[in-house]
């Protein structure tokens, strides 16, 4: 890893999380192989079959409260507790994961650009709170009393991921932008190499294989993620 680096931006996306049990989307028989994404994770397929896409995102919750991190989360956590300590810079890990993987390993300065699986929000009133329980139409919400209108806090096609602004400040003033995991197939998590090499940052990609933006990293290293990861942090 670039030792003269200070202020350093982390995006991850599935392949992270693919050694704790997690699916990934893209890959021979991952999550968009098996299921259509137009109807379960777009504003217009909830709007058709409501109860389908909550049957969906519990399924998901189900598996996830099994799951516990991998050496992977474990390296990322310990990076960022390094960075601190030594006063280097800034460090922000940006993931396009909805688990909580990152937390349970002990990561703090964490933007989960597509949302959180283990939350659900109102769309009557906007409140977001905790929930480990499997989804229902039928609910109420704590805050405003509105029954039917909650949904999974994840950001769907078409909307407007989380937390752009932050992320972008960052990679402004990066030096160091890390993929780790992620085909860079979706947008605009896939633009955000270019914006890291627009600042002059040192780019690196750390994955199964190369994703879609490949050629736009400066280094690259292919391997689990339990392997790759806590060899690039050493
Ligand atoms: C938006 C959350 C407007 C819920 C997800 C054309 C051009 C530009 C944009 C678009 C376009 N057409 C459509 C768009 C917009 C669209 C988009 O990008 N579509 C793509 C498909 C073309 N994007 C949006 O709609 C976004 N919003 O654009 O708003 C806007 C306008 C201006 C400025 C900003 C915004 C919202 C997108 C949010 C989608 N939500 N899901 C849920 O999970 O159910 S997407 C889904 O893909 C996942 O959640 C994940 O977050 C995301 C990224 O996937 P990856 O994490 O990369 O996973 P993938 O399976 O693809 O890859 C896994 C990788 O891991 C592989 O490379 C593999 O080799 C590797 N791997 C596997 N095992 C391991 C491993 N690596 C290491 N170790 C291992 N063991």
């Amino acid at each position: 890893m670039n030792d003269q680096a200070s202020n350093i931006v982390i995006l991850t996306g599935a392949g992270v999380s693919a050694e704790s049990g997690l699916g990934t989307f893209r890959d021979v028989g991952g999550i968009w192989a098996k299921f259509d994404p137009m109807k379960l994770a777009t504003p217009e397929g909830y709007a058709e079959d409501p109860d389908g896409v909550l049957e969906f995102y519990s399924a998901r919750r189900e598996n996830l409260i099994g799951a516990r991190p991998n050496g992977a989360h474990l390296a990322l956590a310990g990076l960022e507790q390094a960075w601190m300590m030594a006063g280097r810079g800034d460090f922000l890990l940006v993931t396009q994961n909805i688990d909580d993987l990152h937390e349970q390993a002990g990561s703090a300065g964490l933007i989960h650009m597509h949302g959180e699986l283990l939350k659900t929000r109102c769309t009557a009133c906007g409140h977001v709170f905790a929930d480990r329980e499997a989804l229902a139409l039928t609910r109420i919400c704590p805050s405003c009393g509105h029954a039917g209108g909650l949904r999974p806090h994840v950001v769907w096609f078409g909307e407007m991921p989380l937390g752009l602004d932050p992320i972008y400040e960052a990679l402004a003033r990066a030096d160091l932008f890390v993929a780790i995991g992620t085909s860079c197939t979706v947008w605009p998590a896939a633009g955000f190499v270019q914006e890291a090499r627009a600042a002059g940052a040192w780019t690196v990609e750390l994955s199964l294989e190369p994703g879609e933006v490949s050629a736009l990293f400066d280094e690259r290293h292919y391997g689990p993620a339990t392997q790759i990861v806590p060899d690039w942090v050493r």
